[in-house]
């Protein structure tokens, strides 16, 4: 069956530069042939087979490169470039939604939460990896201060960048996942990559990993989490940019 992953795979083989080709994944193994499989089972299925397991940890020694930039690499807006000059002492994580307590929390107070550090690797869609460590604050401590209402069953994440310029005005990144992958260990709100402060390109302040669900999934330029009960409403109704264009919203790996 050729699947749209399919194309993009074969596409992007040929011309990437940057990251290591597939870290351990290369174009034969059985792996990626599960992984292309697996764009066909149900959400359902895939969590019946993956349950709530950890995606694989790696050392330091697996980081081979930096993180490769892929999709926005930086945000073209004054209120961008003024937090971006005072090191993002003035942002602040807006909370809002199906929430007991909407949050603002500023930069320093993010930072000073728990942290959890992974060194994980990051598949895009498009056919390459990379193994890169990453920290930040668990959504889980974020979700217990906020306090989700009953009915509260997606996190929508609501970014600075404008993916989009068209006629109708910009289109800002979006994305969003459910409360199961919300309090998954692994996911964290990263403010740090690679032991240093995240990077501009790779989604300063910070920026959603999901680990066992494909890099669009993690949105960078995080401005805002949503609490919502129904994605219906969220840009052209699959609460996800790349959902909204073709592709799974479950993007599990
Ligand atoms: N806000 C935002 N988040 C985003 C994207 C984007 O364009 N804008 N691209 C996605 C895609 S397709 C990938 S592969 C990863 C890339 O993250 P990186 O630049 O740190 O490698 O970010 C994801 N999150
Ligand atoms: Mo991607």
């Amino acid at each position: 069956m050729i699947t749209r992953r399919n194309l993009l795979l074969g596409g992007a083989a040929a011309g990437l530069s940057g990251c290591t080709l597939l870290d351990g994944l290369t174009d034969d193994s059985g792996l990626r042939a599960f992984l292309q499989g697996a764009e066909n089972l149900t959400m359902t299925a895939q969590r019946l087979i993956i349950g709530n397991s950890l995606a694989p940890e790696f050392t330091a020694a697996d980081i081979r490169q930096g993180q490769h930039p892929n999709g926005s690499t930086g945000v073209d807006s004054d209120e961008y470039r003024a937090m971006r000059a005072d090191g993002f002492a003035s942002y602040s994580l807006q909370v809002t939604g199906l929430v007991e307590r909407p949050l603002s929390i500023p930069y320093a107070q993010l930072t000073g939460l728990p942290a959890r550090t992974q060194i994980t690797r990051h598949d895009c869609v498009e056919g390459w990896s990379c193994i890169a460590k990453w920290m930040g604050v668990p959504l889980s401590v974020i979700l217990d201060q906020a306090r989700p209402l009953l009915n509260a069953r997606f996190a929508v994440f609501n970014c600075f960048d404008a993916i989009e310029h068209g006629l109708g005005g910009d289109v800002l990144y979006y994305e969003s996942i459910d409360m199961v992958d919300a309090r998954h260990p692994q996911t964290i709100l990263a403010w740090a990559m690679n032991d240093r402060a995240l990077p501009v390109q790779n989604g300063a302040p910070l920026r959603l990993r999901v680990e066992r669900q494909l890099g669009y999934k993690m949105a960078k330029y995080v401005r805002s989490i949503e609490l919502v009960d129904s994605l219906a409403g969220i840009g052209a109704g699959r609460g996800s940019y790349w959902a909204d264009r073709g592709y799974e919203w479950y993007a599990g790996i």
